[in-house]
């Protein structure tokens, strides 16, 4: 008990990290169609600064990438944009 966890606060009740601003987007790119566009789109998100995870599903076609608050919607279509995988 009473054992602190560096950098979490509560507020209102809402537990918040304050030593890693995250945020979570999804964009959607019809070109995805397999495992190996997942793949490709998961090594150009890996060479980006800032993107702490990608998931791709093939599924649904949608890209949900972790990244720091300061990087844009724009900036992450563009990766995908860039790996071949318009952004609809
Ligand atoms: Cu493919």
């Amino acid at each position: 008990m009473g054992r602190n966890e560096p950098g979490k606060v509560s507020i209102k009740g809402k537990d918040i990290n304050m030593n890693t601003q995250s945020n979570k987007t999804t964009l959607t790119a019809p070109d995805i169609v397999c495992g190996g566009c997942a793949n490709a789109i998961k090594n150009a998100f890996g060479r980006v600064p800032g993107v702490s995870e990608v998931d791709v599903d093939v599924a649904t076609k949608q890209v949900t990438v972790g990244h720091e608050a300061d990087i844009t919607r724009d900036q992450l279509a563009k990766v995908l944009d860039d790996a071949g995988f318009p952004v609809s």
